[in-house]
């Protein structure tokens, strides 16, 4: 009976790590109530005897100051209602190198992207980054499972290094380490215009051993043509030079790669999971739609590439196209997936091109591993044979994020919606959460915004979310502006011609909104105080803009200014609601200019209502105070321009009637007469919503909050466009960006892996099922089960940073709940009789008559 599940921050492998204090986590012994002290000790002489508390998360680690390519081991014990525990089994962290000045190979920067070099002596740790996408091998075997490393950042101040243990690849004698470079966001096409050579014109590899001597590099062009996270990657196999990863290899005939002066300032370590090759998958079809041509169907839309094990016979060119959609006549179509700019001639090449080119040897295959693309069917030209389900592989690629949540319930449609959420989730999340992972797979920070609260019940998110804020935080201007995506390419940074296009609420309140989210879920108060400079600069700018300018409109109409208005955020570039069903993107230049004041006040007051509690949390009571009274503030300008007395509210749309609810904009006695209109709204619609982007992953739960429950099962259950079950009647196995992502005819309409619209699911967990997080990391949580929808049965399993939580109910002649509570936690549940119960650690089963 000890404490276990102990953790370093939030990783599982906490190899090469940079922070100056590691936080420590760990579960108590199963079946404990409650933690009354613990103790801590560690393997270089940390010891911080008994210390009376209950906290058992991100405990910081206070003990000698941490030397460079450290190891240490710790331990815990803790006090419980059982009385003293044993010593946990021993957990371990190993910083990285700690100090610019503890590198001392240099860069190198070879024209080629095929490099090798010997070396001595018997290192245990490789430290490896690139300006590119780099692989690596140490006599021919590939070093570590982590893919499309170092990953992508806002390479101007962070470049992540990967430590690795390649203790058992190391031998006596001779050894080679190999490396393939290729451009990767650092020098290929990357964000939504896919500009190319974003932070450098040239790749270049650094790598250091922990003991031993690197020789000079040698470099060649070998197979590998061209490779481009976007367009795609060409292999000639005929150019491969055998052997040339392992020892004994001749590259007499190579070039040397010449030494590069690039500094290690901005080398960091990755507080996330790494992209690994996840899953594969068998495919469901090949089909040949025409002579030479055939069309692979994976069955699922996912991010990755595929591996091709019959290539035919030497000198065979193979091209593979990737895509999600295919024409009535089963050809693969890409049209939807090429972007369009109003100040670009022509949309741009869709791009997800795979070449390769066969030498005809025995187990010969092809695998990209410098690219990646979002895709259910691989077109195939140029293959002479026909290919089998056996002959290809999807390979699943995306951060290796440990799974979290899981949700089951009597309705197989509710199943195959959950499903296409999650695969939503597995789509996006490659090193950064992407938008899409065909199109411009930028990491923007609206849908992450929107969607964090959903994948963090689905998916530990907390490091993957705070490598992400770094960014965020290393993109903000001077001025306080937020870029519409992090890592922001310089194309589209501040002196470029998408500069106006940045700064918009309800984008850029991600830096307010997705640390709070992982303050809930995680219980991580460190990242809140490393963003809240971030945060202060983000309202500063709201604030000012308030203050200070009016739109042109409002000045027209009412010449001199209310008094209310020094708070009403009308002024700047916003997406709005964005994507309403049925309606265009306005034109370029009214889209710059369009009044979005109640979208944008609206997110003015909630980040002021989040900052004011995060403000508590940290122990700023003053700040806590000024931020309370600029919500009240702004909501006071929100009302007096957009709610009338009788609580009709102007715009009168489904989208800012639930904006009004889930904000609390409105005063309570309101409230009603919103949630009906809102319903009324839904009726006239045909029983239809009619939410964009932001407001749709509110339109749910605010329908049940205020009684409406039915109203937002039948919305689930719609099966008519614009609803989510319209996309799965259409195939889809993502969600879609647009509503009519695949329309009435079959034509497809931009990406069909957006993942935003799966916040629905969160209804599914927080409502159907009833769990709710209340205190942070779920430490107090609720259930409330709202049956409904027909729905007999339904399932939520949630494995918190505090252990495993489950909720279960059936409704037959009785409603039947079990709820299990894990140790050092407590639930409020509420049965649907209305009768509340009170539940500590262990499992529960309450009965109560059907409402
Ligand atoms: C699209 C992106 C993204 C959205 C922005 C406003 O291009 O795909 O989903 O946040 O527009």
């Amino acid at each position: 009976m000890t404490p276990y599940g102990l953790r370093v921050e939030h990783l599982d492998h906490p190899l090469g790590i940079l922070t100056a204090a590691p936080r420590l986590s760990w579960r108590l012994p199963p079946g404990a109530t409650g933690q009354r002290a613990y103790r801590i000790r560690t393997g270089n002489g940390w010891d911080t005897g008994p210390v009376v508390g209950s906290r058992s998360l991100l405990v910081g680690y206070e003990g000698p100051a941490l030397r460079s390519a450290e190891r240490v081991t710790w331990q815990v014990k803790v006090w419980t209602d059982r009385g003293e525990s044993d010593w946990s089994a021993p957990g371990w962290f190993e910083t990285g190198l700690l100090h610019a000045g503890d590198w001392r190979q240099d860069w190198i920067e070879p024209g080629a992207p095929l490099l090798r070099t010997a070396f001595t002596g018997r290192p245990t740790r490789l430290y490896l980054t690139a300006h590119g996408v780099y692989e690596a091998f140490v006599n021919g075997e590939r070093v570590g499972d982590a893919e499309l490393t170092p990953g992508f950042t806002q390479y101007r101040s962070r470049l992540q290094v990967q430590t690795y243990d390649i203790a058992a690849l190391v031998r006596p004698g001779e050894n080679v380490l190999a490396v393939v470079l290729s451009g990767g966001w650092w020098c290929g096409q990357t964000g939504a215009l896919r500009a190319t050579r974003q932070w450098g014109t040239r790749v270049a590899v650094l790598a250091q051993f922990d003991d031993g001597a690197i020789g000079p590099w040698r470099c060649a062009r070998g197979h590998l043509t061209s490779a481009d996270l976007i367009a795609g990657q060409r292999v000639d196999l005929t150019a491969l030079p055998l052997g040339w990863t392992a020892p004994g290899f001749d590259d007499s005939g190579w070039d040397d790669a010449p030494v590069a002066r690039h500094g290690y300032d901005t080398l960091v370590d990755s507080p996330a999971p790494p992209v690994r090759r996840v899953e594969e998958i068998v495919p469901v079809a090949i089909t040949r739609p025409r002579p030479g041509r055939q069309v692979i169907d994976l069955g699922q839309n996912i991010n990755g590439w595929i591996r091709l094990g019959r290539l035919g016979p030497a000198g065979t060119r193979i091209t593979l196209t990737h895509g999600e959609h295919l024409d009535a006549g089963g050809e693969l179509t890409t049209g939807h997936l090429r972007p369009a700019f109003p100040f670009l001639p022509a949309p741009l090449p869709a791009g997800m091109v795979d070449e390769v080119v066969s030498a005809g040897r025995a187990g010969e295959a092809f695998e990209p591993r410098h690219t990646t693309h979002g895709f259910r069917y691989v077109q195939v030209d140029g293959h002479p044979g026909e290919l089998t389900p056996g002959d290809v592989r999807g390979v699943v690629v995306h951060t290796d994020l440990r799974r979290t949540g899981w949700f089951s319930c009597g309705d197989p449609r509710m199943h195959r919606l959950h499903e296409a959420a999650l695969w939503g989730v597995r789509g996006n999340v490659c090193d950064i959460p992407t938008d899409c992972p065909q199109r411009e797979r930028a990491g923007w920070t609206g849908d992450w915004q929107l969607f964090v609260p959903t994948a963090a019940f689905l998916y530990d998110v907390a490091g993957f979310s705070t490598k992400w804020l770094r960014d965020v935080a290393a993109d903000q201007w001077a001025d306080g502006t937020v870029a519409n995506m992090s890592p922001c390419p310089p194309a589209e940074g501040p002196a470029s011609p998408a500069a106006a296009l940045h700064g918009s609420a309800g984008w850029g309140d991600a830096v307010v909104i997705v640390p709070w989210e992982l303050y809930r879920q995680y219980a991580d108060e460190r990242i809140l105080a490393e963003m809240w400079p971030a945060m202060v600069a983000w309202l500063d700018r709201a604030e000012r803009m308030a203050r200070t300018g009016r739109h042109p409109d409002r000045a027209a109409a009412r010449p001199v200014p209310a008094p209310h208005e020094q708070y009403l955020w009308d002024t700047g570039f916003h997406w709005g609601e964005w994507l309403v069903p049925g309606e265009d993107p306005p034109p370029f230049d009214a889209m710059l200019t369009a009044d979005h004041g109640d979208v944008a006040t609206a997110y003015l007051a909630r980040s002021a209502a989040l900052m004011a509690r995060i403000a508590a949390v940290l122990g700023r009571d003053g700040d806590a105070r000024r931020y309370a009274t600029l919500r009240e503030r702004a909501v006071d300008a929100w009302r007096r321009e957009f709610l009338d007395p009788r609580g009709r509210l102007t715009p009168d749309t489904q989208a800012n009637l639930v904006r009004a609810l889930a904000f609390d904009l409105v005063p309570e006695e309101l409230r009603p007469a919103v949630a009906d209109r809102l319903v009324e709204l839904i009726r006239l619609a045909g029983t239809h919503l009619a939410t964009g982007f932001l407001a749709t992953p509110y339109l749910l739960p605010v329908l049940a909050d205020a009684g409406h429950c039915d109203v937002a099962f039948e919305l689930l259950l719609r099966d008519t466009e614009p609803s989510w079950l319209t996309m799965l009647d259409r195939g889809a196995t993502t969600m879609w960006e647009h509503w009519n992502g695949v329309d009435a005819d079959g034509v497809a309409h931009h990406s069909l892996n957006h993942y935003a619209k799966g916040a629905v699911v969160s209804f599914l967990h927080r409502y159907v099922a009833g769990l709710v997080p209340v205190d942070p990391a779920y430490r107090r949580f609720r259930v409330r089960p709202h049956p409904g929808g027909g729905i007999t049965w339904a399932e939520a399993v949630h494995e918190s940073p505090y252990g495993r939580i489950k909720v279960r109910w059936e409704l037959d002649s009785e409603f039947v709940l079990h709820v299990t509570v894990p140790p050092g936690c407590t639930a409020e549940a509420i049965l649907p009789d209305g009768t509340t119960l009170s539940l500590g650690p262990g499992s529960h089963t309450r009965t109560a008559r059907p409402r």
